[in-house]
């Protein structure tokens, strides 16, 4: 770097720039900037040489937990997971813009469903854990930490302000912003430069969570405090506590140290593999593998056909990795403390030649926050839980409407705005049938930017007033008694019991709009009884105008409603 240097008093403000750069670039890297290097050192001479951090392994289908959505043992898992989720503490990952969905906002702030009057996904998540606080640990606030990154953080804080927290106290939320690493100019890990006063940066990826909760000290204050797990999640599932809740209850059933959610996975689909790899001593670990590795392992190993979808499933035998990970505080700290919480990094560089020491383009160290098992000790216990039914649990809002017609095209989820919403309100006709109520799905299609959609009665309840199963049967006393018609919409905002709802036609809307009360015990009940038959909102295309109707390929058309 500082070859040709400029002489003592030339340039003296830039080079106080630059020394100010190396040291923020010191101070976020675990172990400092010479840790940093002399890491990239390793890793860039192991990829000149060539070597394949698979190489040596064998891969094998993993034997995990496997629950059906709606079945007793899913609802066994997810009440025990609710009441494991007091002793829990929750990490939000958001440090990733929105650019493949085509959002220029955050993703946090992106609605959920426009059922929900909009509510947007921060809301969402807030409100589930507040959900949890108040039935299992009232007294005891449940920690949520989000990480942030340069893209997100100011919008992230000018959100949680302007909505007050959604409700959470502003102690209880803890902003981690992660910091971009210096780029690597060449095979010996020289800094790569913008002029001579700038260290170019780039993103580490979203492994950063670990070193963070690790160098804030986060993780070991929340075992200090008595909480048992932490649960990490991603930024826009609006399924995601489908899945958490459920695998903290297996986490607590078989003890597990790291339990990652699943859900099927269509061969060769861009999401990674959860696969068990094989020594050849016989020992194994279960691990992701990414999407990119799993087809050259297979055929280099097993399989010529390499990742195939299974004639009878349909599905990958190797379950997708959604990066909703619940981890034993416990075993989590003393691997924190082992590494300083860099995990796994990895480094890809684009050579220029066959000396595999320049690059065509500057690169840096990365790192994945699902790799976390791959430096655990053989005694740890590594699960995961797969929700065999994909839209109950997964359905991220990730793509732009090409890329998801391109998905839908090649028969795979599209995991855009509009499937995100419609999963919603799938799932939760789903659950109501499940319990025994009637609700009439006919069979209209619509078609929103080139891609159909089933047109399920557009329900959308606050977790207020049902997170799980069990808090859907208490509230409805007689689903025999409920009835949703096709084609209507319907949104309950608070903690009601319902005693007869007869949904003909159009819509209803329960403590919508201002957010409603929290339905607390003690505050009066308020019960629904009521026969609906109005105009209702309908789903009409757009192609144009405001970016959050634009990406999902239609707005809402509100000619009536009853509200209670
Ligand atoms: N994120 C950050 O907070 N910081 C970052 O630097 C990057 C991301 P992507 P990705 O579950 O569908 C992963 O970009 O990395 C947050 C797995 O590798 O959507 O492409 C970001 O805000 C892959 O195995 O995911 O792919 C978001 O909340 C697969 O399973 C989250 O990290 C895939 O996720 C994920 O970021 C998936």
């Amino acid at each position: 770097m500082f070859d040709g240097w400029f002489s003592p008093g030339a340039s003296d403000a830039d080079k106080r720039t630059l020394l100010e750069q190396l040291r923020r670039l010191d101070a976020n890297y675990s172990g400092g900037i010479t840790t940093y290097i002399g890491n990239a050192k390793r890793l860039l001479e192991e990829s000149r040489q060539g070597t394949n951090p698979l190489e040596g392994y064998a891969p094998e289908v993993p034997e995990g937990i496997s629950l059906d959505f709606c079945s007793d043992e899913y609802r066994e898992a997810e009440a025990s997971g609710a009441v494991e989720a007091g002793r829990c503490a929750f990490v939000l990952v958001a440090g990733g813009l929105g650019e493949r969905l085509g959002y220029s906002g955050i993703k946090l702030s992106l609605p959920v469903d426009l059922s929900s009057n909009e509510t947007c996904f921060l809301q969402l998540y807030i409100e589930s854990i507040l959900e949890l606080q108040r039935r299992a640990a009232p007294e005891k606030k449940l920690p949520l930490a989000i990480m942030t990154s340069d893209d997100t953080h100011d919008r992230t804080v000018a959100l949680l302000e302007k909505h007050a927290y959604f409700g959470m106290d502003a102690g209880q939320v803890v902003l981690m912003k992660q910091e971009k690493v210096a780029c690597l100019a060449d095979g010996n890990a020289g800094l790569a430069m913008e002029g001579p006063f700038t260290v170019q940066t780039k993103p580490h990826g979203h492994g950063d969570v670990h070193m963070l909760l690790h160098t804030l000290g986060l993780a070991d204050a929340w075992r200090r405090e008595g909480f048992k797990w932490v649960a990490f999640f991603q930024d826009t599932n609006a399924q995601a506590f489908h899945g958490l809740l459920p695998a903290l209850g297996v986490s607590a059933a078989n003890g597990f140290d790291m339990n990652s959610v699943a859900v099927p996975r269509k061969a060769k689909e861009a999401i990674g593999a959860i696969t068990r790899l094989r020594r050849a001593d016989g020992s194994s670990m279960t691990i992701n593998v990414e999407y990119n590795q799993l087809d050259p392992l297979l055929r280099a190993t097993c399989n010529p056909e390499g990742d195939v979808n299974d004639p009878t499933t349909g599905y990958s035998p190797f379950p997708g990795n959604i990066n909703q990970l619940v981890m034993k505080l416990d075993g989590y700290c003393a691997e924190l403390q082992r590494h300083g919480g860099v995990i796994a990094e990895f480094v890809n560089p684009k050579y220029a030649d066959e000396s595999r020491t320049k690059f065509k383009k500057s690169t840096r160290l990365e790192c994945m926050m699902q790799d976390f098992p791959k430096s655990l000790p053989a005694t740890a216990k590594v699960g995961f839980t797969t929700i065999n039914q994909v839209h109950a649990a997964y359905s991220p809002v990730k793509n732009s409407v090409e890329e998801a017609q391109a998905k839908a095209a090649s028969g795979n989820p599209q995991h855009s705005a509009a499937s995100g919403e419609f999963d919603v309100y799938r799932t939760n006709c789903e659950m109501l049938r499940h319990i025994g109520c009637t609700v009439d799905v006919d069979s209209e299609v619509k078609t929103f930017n080139g891609m159909e959609y089933v047109m399920y009665p557009r329900v959308s309840w606050s977790p207020r007033f049902a997170l799980t199963f069990d808090d859907l049967k208490a509230r409805i006393a007689d689903p025999s008694r409920v009835h949703i018609g096709s084609n209507t919409s319907m949104y309950i905002g608070r903690g009601v019991r319902v005693e007869r709802l007869a949904l003909q036609r159009g819509r209803l809307e329960v403590g919508g709009g201002d957010g409603g009360g929290d339905g607390a015990e003690g505050e009066g009940e308020v019960v629904v009884d009521v026969v609906v038959d109005n105009d209702g909102w309908t789903w009409e295309p757009v192609t144009d105008g405001d970016e959050v109707y634009r990406i999902r390929g239609y707005r809402v058309a509100k000619r009536s409603e009853a509200t209670l």
